[in-house]
């Protein structure tokens, strides 16, 4: 039987388990991929597990969320994070050079390798048949030492792509659609795998805008075969070396195929607060816009702001409108300001920002109370912008121009025609990409060879193994699609301690209650309480990290989702499914208790586990874990397991995971 590219790609990699949906696999990790709100627990980690240097063909330390540095510890995070790239042997991306997915992608990103990083739109490399994976920090740190990164073998999905884009409908469109279809949830334990005719009429760019954004539907990764204009890509970037044909078999085998004819899509837009709130723009049009952003990691590249700029030009924006352009890479801004266009923008009324994640987490450019604000972005999770009653929109750089133009939402094709001399921009890919190379450290050219810690910068805190016996408060209950914004926001006002976990804490979960600290803190243990998809967005490891500071035990949840889930097994907390029922009868402030030894049930494979409440009914949990992680959550994680397994085999590199 033929092999899918995801399958093939595995194989190669693959250093334990059989590709069988449902198994775990552990797989080599070639390139790896880090951020500064994520990357200083990385190398703490790193430094915590007495690694001396980086083992993966490549690692990439990228300064891209908070690059204003308002506060000290925000400069203290890069200072820290430019040395540990020194010391231990990673490339070193400057404050201000790029958001990571965009500078990866015109730097490093290579077809058949498969990929690790810190960061849950990891996948974008996706575009150019990389094998891109989100993870939590801990699990980086240990692939990047050389240990093996394990996942529950995924199912292969083939999204099959047939006809062409219609003139004003984009790659954001063909994504949107399939959140419209799929919801947040549809992807979970799936990689999509893009196959069809369709495929050779999207340029790399418009793929890499799809695969980052697949993140939103839960998947494990978004893939797509290389092909001519992968190479052509390449070579446009000097990088024709990196160029290899991958793809699958002809008699492959998906666990599903989904149709989507391009040639149907139309400008799509999400409306608030889920990104899978997706309708046609016309069912909203007419609602005022007060703000409009082009850029981040999903809509930031050159590719994507030159439609705009070509929208603008002659133009100018409306005077209730403000717009701003927050472009992915420092590439794409210089490439934009030698040929003209940023000043054709900013003669049109535009704003330019710095190459910075910024108002993607709330930080710059909140929005004015009340109001609409059109992003290009990937997430519109309320209050995820700054400002808690959001009006978050996502859209394609078209329509989000369109609607500066307006000073309204309106489909770009209504626009053009009330306009009368608006053609539609398409996609121009310049011949050559220039400039911006010397934000990037080569580890030999390193600035530092030891590591600089500021007075923010905390040691990780570590857990016990976990007891036989676990009891305490329902702390809080929270309904469907908890993201990890609301366990651990990324406000600048929080952000700024994401190197100090005891002060960080003091956050943990304060969108839901604000009390929610102290009172877990004063019960000295307890759970959280939640519905579907708990955990989805990031792969911030605080989100675990932080509740197991504060004494949570565990957390009984519908369902979780992936990268949490793997974070919650790597900080201890024990993470039970329950039903419905259970869900809805179990109380804030009830007493849990699981029954009988929970640290030996762990250990010796018991999927059941009985869940006492108030002393008065039972129901029951499901503990869905592999033998792996069920030692990590016994042992009390992922750090003082893989200690022991060190102290065991006396060696200093990581002998399984
Ligand atoms: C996000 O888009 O939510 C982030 C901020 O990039 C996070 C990483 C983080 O929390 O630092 C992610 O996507 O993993
Ligand atoms: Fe940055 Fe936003 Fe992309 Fe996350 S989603 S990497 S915050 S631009």
């Amino acid at each position: 039987m033929g092999q899918t590219l995801t399958e093939k790609i595995l194989d190669d990699h693959l250093v334990e388990g059989e590709l069988v949906p449902g198994e775990e696999i552990g797989i080599e990790i070639d390139q790896a991929l880090t951020q500064d709100t994520t990357g200083t627990l990385v190398w703490l980690q790193f430094e915590a597990l007495e690694l001396e240097e980086v083992q993966t063909e490549l690692a990439a330390q990228y300064c891209d969320h908070q690059t204003y540095q308002f506060d000290f510890k925000n400069t203290d995070d890069h200072r820290f994070l430019r040395s540990a790239a020194g010391k231990f042997g990673a490339y070193f991306s400057r404050p201000g050079n790029g958001i990571c997915h965009q500078v990866h992608k015109e730097h490093f990103a290579a077809p058949g390798k498969t990929m690790l990083g810190s960061d849950s739109h990891t996948p974008t490399p996706g575009g150019l048949g990389e094998l891109a994976i989100g993870a939590g920090g801990l699990d980086l740190a240990v692939a990047m030492g050389g240990g093996a990164y394990y996942i529950e073998m995924p199912e292969i999905v083939s999204v099959r792509l047939e006809g062409e884009l219609p003139e004003w409908a984009t790659a954001k469109d063909v994504i949107l659609e399939l959140l419209r279809r799929l919801s947040v949830k549809g992807g979970v334990g799936k990689v999509l795998e893009f196959t069809g005719p369709g495929v050779e009429t999207l340029t790399v760019p418009e793929r890499t805008t799809i695969t980052n954004m697949g993140t939103e539907l839960g998947a494990t990764t978004s893939i797509f075969p290389t092909d001519e204009e992968t190479k052509d890509f390449l070579s446009r970037l000097d990088r024709e070396d990196a160029y290899v044909e991958i793809g699958p078999d002809e008699d492959a085998e998906y666990a599903d195929e989904i149709v989507v004819d391009l040639s149907e899509l139309e400008p799509l837009i999400a409306t608030p607060s889920m990104p899978d709130n997706v309708v046609p723009v016309r069912e909203v049009e007419g609602t005022d816009v007060e703000q409009v952003i082009v850029g981040s990691c999903t809509n930031g590249a050159y590719e994507d702001i030159l439609p705009s700029a070509k929208m603008l030009e002659g133009r100018e924006i409306d005077p209730k409108t403000e717009m701003i352009v927050a472009p992915g890479s420092k590439q794409a801004s210089e490439m934009l300001a030698r040929e003209g266009w940023a000043s054709e923008m900013m003669a049109a009324g535009v704003n330019f920002s710095e190459a910075t994640c910024g108002a993607c987490i709330g930080i710059g450019h909140v929005p004015a109370s009340d109001s609409v604000s059109l992003r290009t972005f990937n997430r519109n999770f309320e209050g995820r912008s700054g400002l808690e009653d959001d009006n978050v929109y996502l859209v394609s750089p078209e329509v989000a121009t369109a609607a500066a133009i307006a000073g309204e939402i309106v489909d770009p094709r209504d626009l053009a025609e009330e306009l009368g001399d608006l053609e539609a921009p398409g996609i121009e890919l310049p011949d050559e990409y220039y400039g911006a190379d010397t934000d990037i450290i080569e580890p030999e050219n390193a600035v530092d060879d030891d590591l600089i810690k500021g007075p923010n910068i905390a040691d990780v805190p570590l857990k016990d193994p976990l007891d036989a016996h676990l009891e305490g408060p329902s702390l809080l209950k929270m309904g469907d699609d908890i993201t990890t914004d609301h366990i651990i926001p990324a406000t600048q006002d929080i952000l700024m301690y994401r190197s100090n976990v005891p002060k960080l804490s003091e956050f943990t979960l304060s969108r839901v209650d604000e009390d929610f600290a102290d009172r877990a803190l004063d019960a000295d243990g307890g759970f959280l309480v939640a519905g579907e998809n708990y955990g989805q967005g990031s792969s911030r490891e605080h989100a675990a990290l932080c509740p197991m500071y504060l004494g949570v035990e565990g957390v009984l949840a519908q369902s979780f989702a992936r990268i949490h889930k793997a974070n919650l097994f790597n900080f201890g907390l024990l993470p039970l499914e329950i039903d419905e029922e259970t869900y809805e009868k179990i109380d804030e402030g009830d007493d849990i208790e699981i029954v009988d030894d929970v640290a030996g049930a762990v250990r010796s494979g018991a999927e059941e586990f009985t869940i006492r409440v108030n002393d008065e009914w039972e129901a029951t949990g499901y503990l869905d874990a592999s033998e792996r992680e069920r030692e990590i959550l016994a042992d009390g994680g992922k750090l003082p397991h893989t200690k022991m397994q060190y102290d065991q085999s006396g060696s200093g590199t990581p002998a399984d995971d």
